[in-house]
């Protein structure tokens, strides 16, 4: 046979055999599962054209079947999710530190595969939901896959993996009613949450934007517990994960959350799918906080306790590889849906603590895979396969793809040599660092663990006044979905220990009848911690407006010179621009050139976009006043906080979606050199200033 270009169907045949061919030679022919080829795939086989359906078509019966069993349990947590591939690259040798071979040569790259994630709604929920994304790393290094399964938020709600189930329940939908869907604004979650003061530093957390990312690429990573790391001579050094975006911190507002769920509920996997296809790698630098028991043991908190961080003013952050994400998945179910990690995944030369949810965890992820992948063999799925060698004696069980081959499934054996199997090696094996232990057994918390309230305000006094704006808008928002009053009171009574202001504006934004009584504090509150500065967003900004996107709203007649030349200086900065026309099939410039939109205005509404421009003709501008979805896209865009660049046509549009260009500087009139000074001013992402206009 003459050897047929590659295409994806050699996939199946080198599953199954060899494709079978058409006449022409270049289309596989259908198959069942079994390879049998099939003549017929429009109509199952009847006695008569109008006769009952005989059992005895098996390619019916097979395809059905497989259908039925298409679906596989969703995530309990963290259903929602999107991945990629790519790989990570090592800047410099940390032998001083860990015998991790993928830390000992610089510029080697490991193979990488990230799944983010949303934790409470289900599957096909939206993604801009307010929540916690999950940033799950899997590295298939030379010595084995370690999972780095973190979140974009550096502590966590609960101390003890006990309480897991309980949070989970209290935060997914209620389970008389199921619903609400994707959200934490209902009574059990509040209930849940006023009755745990160790939740109080996450919820700061969650009610700020860092739980509305514009978009993954624009959000940091955590491991969040301490983990060790241990070199060749045994010595361990204690390390905190961070994942830092190439593109800098950004975050959506909430009103502009809500819409986009509705214009685009798959807006933060479009993006990621989107940049990866246009080449826009996104990127991540690993950060490693590392420090020692003497440093723990003097720490004001305890660095077993996930509620706490270790702020970057007090251990640096230490930049060591990139992780770049560079191929999108083939296949969604294959490789997104049945990625399976394990924090029990790790490899020689890293180790876990005794936090106590990361011991929890490591009962779990494995338990869970079980469950969603149907048996033991999920490694076997070439997404969790390691890349390296490996070598057991664990076989059979559903759908055991690679048995180990020969006459021994034993250890030990005297088979010898390579006959007798893989044996273990204690030069590069993996040993436990040799924690020493000690202590009664009891259901106990460490007293180091109690103070609730002090980071939590530290957190809260870091941000920007805008950022402190927005927790309180939040936990008004949430609370006001609450119907039980005593929820409402039981939340707000924790507040005064992280900021008496915020405890009132809060309450106030309730209309809230009863005094705050400050909840009884198991540990006395400090405040005395500075504020740090990592952990604003507003502060860290990017100062550049690349990988943001421009929706630029046109009509017939648009000047194709002022349009042109937007687009040099947006496409210059590395962000990237999209016409929203009346109708998708484009508009005629000036010139009478076409310009091809990307979205019709309803279709593309400014929610979905960093910044917008307006550039219609005169008569276009007649039209679009008459076009409720054109006024939604200018008085968002205003709401928003959006720059505006725009030609003069456009004011009337302004006018009747009530704003005007002199109302602030967000404003940016394209006449010479407005681009140039449109795409300056969006580096700042947003005119936070307008947001007093707004908000009043
Ligand atoms: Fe998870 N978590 N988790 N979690 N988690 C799962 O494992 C669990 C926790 C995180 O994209 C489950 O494969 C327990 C913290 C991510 O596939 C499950 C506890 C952090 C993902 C599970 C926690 C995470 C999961 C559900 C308390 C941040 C998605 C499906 C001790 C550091 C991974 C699955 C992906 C998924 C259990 C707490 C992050 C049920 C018991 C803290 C990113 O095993």
């Amino acid at each position: 046979m003459p050897k047929k270009k590659k295409d994806p169907s050699d996939k199946l045949a080198a599953n199954g055999g060899e494709i079978h061919q058409t006449a022409g030679g270049d289309v596989p022919v259908l198959t069942t599962q079994q390879g049998t080829p099939i003549s017929d795939d429009q109509n199952s086989l009847r006695v008569g054209s109008r006769g009952p359906t005989t059992l005895e078509d098996f390619h019916l019966r097979e395809k059905i079947f497989h259908f039925d069993h298409e679906r596989i349990p969703e995530r309990v947590v963290h259903a929602r999710g999107f991945g990629a591939h790519g790989y990570f690259e090592n800047y410099e040798s940390l032998d001083e530190f860990t015998a991790a071979d993928l830390f000992q040569r610089p510029g080697e790259k490991t193979p990488a595969f990230v799944r983010f994630s949303t934790v409470a709604g289900n599957k096909g929920s939206a993604d801009l939901a307010r929540d916690v994304r999950g940033f799950a790393v899997k590295l298939y290094t030379k010595q084995g896959n370690w999972d780095i399964v973190g979140n974009n938020i550096p502590v966590f709600f609960i101390q003890d993996a006990i309480k897991f189930p309980d949070l989970i329940h209290a935060a997914k939908q209620e389970p008389d009613r199921d619903f609400p869907q994707a959200q934490t604004a209902h009574d059990n979650f509040w209930d849940f949450i006023s009755l745990m003061p160790e939740s109080m530093h996450m919820i700061m957390w969650v009610m700020s934007d860092r739980a509305i990312p514009r978009s993954f690429r624009f959000m940091e990573g955590f491991g969040v517990h301490t983990f060790r790391l241990v070199n060749a001579e045994g010595k361990s050094t204690f390390v905190k994960f961070h994942w830092k975006p190439k593109l800098g911190l950004q975050s959506v507002v909430w009103n502009e959350a809500l819409k986009i769920n509705g214009a685009d509920p798959d807006f933060h996997r479009r993006d990621l799918w989107n940049a990866i296809q246009a080449g826009d790698y996104p990127e991540w630098e690993l950060g490693l906080q590392l420090f020692d028991d003497e440093f723990a043991d003097g720490f004001d908190f305890d660095v077993l306790d996930a509620t706490k961080i270790i702020p970057e003013e007090d251990v640096p952050i230490r930049r060591v590889g990139r992780l770049v994400l560079d191929r999108c998945v083939e296949n969604f179910f294959a490789e997104t849906e049945q990625v399976a990690f394990c924090t029990n995944n790790i490899v020689p030369g890293v180790d876990f603590s005794n936090d106590p949810l990361l011991q929890g965890r490591n009962f779990s992820y494995l338990d869970t895979q079980v469950k969603r992948l149907g048996g033991p063999n999920f490694t076997h799925i070439p997404v969790n396969a390691p890349k390296c060698p490996f070598h057991h004696f664990q076989q059979d069980g559903h759908m055991a793809m690679v048995n180990p081959k020969g006459r021994v499934n034993y250890e030990p054996n005297s088979w010898g040599g390579a006959e007798g199997g893989p044996r273990e090696s204690h030069e590069m094996g993996f040993r436990s660092f040799p924690a020493e232990e000690h202590g009664r057994k009891v259901r106990e918390r460490s007293e180091s663990f109690a103070d609730h309230y002090s980071q939590a305000r530290q957190f809260y006094i870091s941000q920007t006044e805008t950022e402190q704006g927005h927790i309180a808008a939040a936990l008004i928002f949430e609370l006001s979905k609450v119907e039980k009053t005593a929820i409402r009171a039981r939340l707000v009574s924790h507040l005064p220990h992280i900021d008496p202001k915020l405890a009132d504006r809060v309450a106030q934004g309730l209309g809230m009848q009863e005094k705050i009584t400050p909840a009884t504090a198991a540990k006395e509150p400090r405040t005395d911690l500075k504020p740090s500065k990592a952990l604003s967003i507003i502060r860290n900004g990017p100062k550049s407006f690349a990988g943001r996107k421009v929706g630029v709203l046109v009509t017939d007649g648009s000047d194709r010179k002022v349009f042109e030349a937007l687009k040099a200086a947006i496409e210059g900065e590395g962000a990237s621009v999209e016409v929203v026309a009346p109708a998708v099939g484009g508009v005629q410039a000036s010139d009478g050139s076409l310009i091809e939109a990307k979205e019709k205005i309803g279709g593309g509404p400014s929610v979905l976009y960093d910044a917008v421009a307006v550039i219609p003709s005169e008569e276009g501008c007649e039209s679009l006043l008459k076009n409720a979805a054109a006024r939604d896209f200018v008085s968002d865009a205003f709401a928003h906080l959006k720059f505006i660049a725009y030609a003069d046509e456009a004011m009337p549009l302004f006018e009747k979606a009530g704003i005007a260009a002199d109302m602030d500087d967000g404003f940016i009139p394209l006449g010479k050199g407005g681009a140039g000074a449109f795409v300056a001013a969006c580096r700042k992402l947003r005119n936070w200033e307008r947001e007093l206009v707004v908000m009043s």
